[in-house]
């Protein structure tokens, strides 16, 4: 617990505290959650590669937006970041179809409001990435919503620039990590408003927030293996649990297989090494 901190929220995986009136500090567990329900086992390290990995993709996208990244603490799991006026959407960016994407498309032929090309199978590629904003459910699960009722919850001005900034960014982003071994099959983005200016919050582009998959894997036609939860949820599912809390404790070598396919994600992105990184995190900026 951060010293002289106010504890501001939680989530599953992630605690939020308040540093001052205009800084908070994000900090990154290594809970795990499958299937929707979070672990008792932790994963060594796994806040600090998603910490490093959001870092590195804020340093490498302000081009493209700014961001609410201030400073990392050198636990290299803590983010110090602007106090943002938070939009009421998610902005999930969709490159394949796979999840509610492919939910809404074999029922309906369209996701959130595109009308897709007949005959994609579930993980296709889309022809082009799509903008497909759900709401933050406060319980259960994000809505996908249609863009006309995000419009209206942001304003058609704000929807124009935080669908354009998000796709820029999966491109970006999916591009770089393509070249790499990794697909980005999609992503959610969190914006906030900064005196007005659109910047990027949250955590962004890392595996908690994205579906990654292995790129020499990648056969549509079905679910794809994930990237860093694969060994996780092939032991869950070995063993016949039915998904509910509590979830079942990880033997130590699912655990360490599972680190380490998380670190192999972080070096695989930013070519730096992890040890590097947790002996100084300031090396995701250079
Ligand atoms: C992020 C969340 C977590 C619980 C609020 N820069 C920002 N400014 C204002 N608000 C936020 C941010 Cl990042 C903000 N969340 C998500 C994170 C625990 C909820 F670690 N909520």
């Amino acid at each position: 617990m951060p010293e002289a901190a106010l504890h501001v929220g939680s989530g599953k995986v992630r605690e939020l505290y308040a540093l001052d009136d205009d800084r908070l500090l994000l900090v990154a567990s290594d809970r795990i959650s499958t299937f929707d329900v979070v672990l008792p086992t932790e994963i060594p390290d796994k806040g600090r590669v998603l910490t490093g990995l959001s870092a590195f993709w804020f340093a490498r996208t302000h081009d493209i937006c700014a961001n609410h990244l201030l400073a990392l603490r050198a636990d290299g799991r803590s983010t110090e970041c602007r106090r943002l006026e938070m939009l009421p959407i998610e902005c999930v960016v969709r490159g394949y179809l796979s999840g509610s994407g492919w939910k809404d498309y074999t029922s309906t032929g369209a996701v959130c409001g595109h009308v897709l090309p007949a005959g994609l199978t579930e993980s296709s590629e889309l022809p082009e990435p799509i903008f497909t904003p759900a709401t933050k459910a406060t319980t259960g699960h994000d809505e996908n919503i249609d863009r006309e009722r995000a419009a209206e919850l942001v304003g058609a001005e704000l929807f124009d620039e935080v669908e354009r900034v998000s796709i820029a960014l999966y491109r970006f982003a999916a591009e770089h990590a393509r070249a790499r071994g990794i697909v980005i099959a999609d992503t959610k983005f969190e914006f906030g408003l900064d005196d007005g200016t659109l910047v990027l919050g949250d955590e962004a582009l890392t595996p908690d927030s994205s579906r990654f998959w292995p790129a020499d894997e990648y056969r549509p036609g079905g679910a794809q293996p994930s990237f860093d939860k694969q060994y996780a949820r092939d032991y869950c599912e070995s063993l016949g649990w039915d998904k509910t809390d509590p979830g079942p404790e990880l033997p130590e070598e699912v655990v360490a297989g599972t680190r380490a396919r998380y670190v192999e994600a972080f070096e695989r992105l930013t070519a730096i090494g992890f040890d590097e990184y947790l002996a100084d995190p300031g090396a995701v900026n250079r």
